[in-house]
């Protein structure tokens, strides 16, 4: 199977020979001050610029947080939060936006706004999903979860993870592919983190190479993440030289979009990576 590094979204065409760089951007309620609607907004936009001027390729703007017990966000909250961050990014940055959801409405209404990426977590499996995702020309992020947020670290259990997350994944291109979504808007992700203990994730990263034979780039979404703490033994403020690593290892596995919350360490790092994998 022929590797693209080739990834349509929107308007865009990225070249993803270069591995890039994709900025978390969280919107959520301000809990500092009593600032409301306004305060999130602003706060989320300023994060996003900060972003891009350090050097981030796409930002991924998430307004419902998918740690374990977190609490669900309804959808007019959900919308509140992230439509007015995307319509404000659109005309002030000129890198593609990625929506954070497994919604169809929002991403309906993202697109609309001005996303040029649908990320979501949940594979577009929620029912009307894929349909959402097809309507318009954004690219989709598809990943692979085991479980749901609220379940998924209990008891991940896996014969061989590394095709059985393939094998997902295979899945869900062929589900999108019936749905009329083309393979040049598909980037695929295994998910770390999401129902996989320490093993598995590790397994993940070394099988990088075999679940790109399924043709369609990889994001890898590792910034922080518990397993870095277990592997190195820091609270999640203290991962930033852990997540590098595991930035570089992804990259020089094969991975071609890095979603981390430390954009310019990172777009340094994978800059090294660059000089190396592309000499
Ligand atoms: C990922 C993600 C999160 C990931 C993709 C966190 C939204 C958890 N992780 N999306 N989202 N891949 N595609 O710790 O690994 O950032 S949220």
């Amino acid at each position: 199977m022929q590797i693209s590094n080739q990834f349509i979204c929107g308007k865009y065409q990225l070249d993803l020979t270069r591995p890039h760089v994709m900025g978390i951007v969280n919107v959520t309620p301000d809990s500092f001050s009593d600032g409301g609607r306004y305060t999130s907004t602003e706060l989320a936009v300023s994060h996003a610029l900060q972003l891009v001027a350090e050097g981030a390729d796409v930002l991924d703007i998430g307004g419902e947080s998918t740690r374990p017990n977190a609490t669900p966000v309804g959808l007019e909250e959900e919308l509140e939060r992230v439509i007015p961050v995307i319509e404000r990014l659109g005309r002030e940055v000129d890198v593609p936006l990625s929506i954070d959801t497994y919604k169809p409405q929002v991403m309906r209404e993202a697109v609309k706004a001005g996303a040029a990426i649908i990320n979501d977590i949940r594979g577009l499996q929620e029912p009307g999903a894929l349909q959402a995702a097809a309507e318009g020309n954004a690219g989709v992020c598809v990943m692979h979860m085991q479980g749901t947020p609220q379940t998924m670290q209990q008891d991940p259990v896996y014969q061989d993870v590394v095709q059985e997350v393939k094998a997902f994944l295979l899945q869900r291109l062929q589900a999108c592919a019936a749905a009329g979504i083309p393979a040049e808007r598909i980037v695929l992700d295994p998910g770390f983190g999401f129902g996989k203990r320490t093993a598995h994730n590790i397994a993940l990263l070394n099988g990088l190479p075999d679940i790109l034979a399924l043709g369609r780039p990889l994001l890898v979404g590792l910034s922080r993440k518990s397993v870095l703490g277990q592997i190195v033994g820091s609270d999640v403020d203290q991962r930033l030289h852990a997540s590098l690593a595991a930035s570089v290892i992804s990259a020089m596995k094969g991975g071609r979009i890095v979603r981390v919350h430390d954009v310019k360490a990172t777009v340094d790092a994978l800059k090294v990576v660059d000089a190396v994998i592309n000499a």
